[in-house]
């Protein structure tokens, strides 16, 4: 069923304990954790405990996580204290856009310089 956890999601896993990750800030709805190859010196993953396959199906569905991953994001800028340099927010969408793992999950990134247009 739609926003239940699926059995072969790694996201779903990480949210369960089952796979471990280094959890930098959870709220009721949200689970943020250091990507395993972080691409910027702040590299953390926002991802809803429920699960949807992307951004767009999850904003569908429940606005509300939606929302709550946008607050969490700036959160974790804020906690690693990119948020006054810049930092950016990412939501690969579909295979053709690199998304590799079919759990909704918002990029943060920063740290360093970034380049517009992204690769
Ligand atoms: P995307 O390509 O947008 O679907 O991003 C998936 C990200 O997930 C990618 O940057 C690497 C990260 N990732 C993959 N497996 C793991 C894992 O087991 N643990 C953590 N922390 N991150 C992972």
């Amino acid at each position: 069923m739609a926003g239940e956890p699926q059995a072969d999601c790694l996201f779903c896993k990480i949210v369960s304990g089952e796979v471990p990750a280094t959890v930098v800030r959870e709220t009721p709805t949200t689970l943020a954790f250091r990507d395993i190859n972080p691409q910027a010196p702040t590299h953390v993953l926002v991802i809803p405990k429920v699960h949807y396959p992307d951004a767009a199906t999850l904003a569908g569905a429940e606005p509300g996580v939606a929302a709550d991953l946008l607050r969490e994001a700036a959160e974790v800028a804020a906690m690693d204290k990119i948020d006054a340099s810049g930092f950016r927010i990412v939501f690969n969408t579909g295979a053709g856009a690199g998304q590799t793992v079919f759990h909704t999950h918002a990029h943060v990134l920063g740290g360093r310089g970034l380049q517009w247009p992204p690769g």
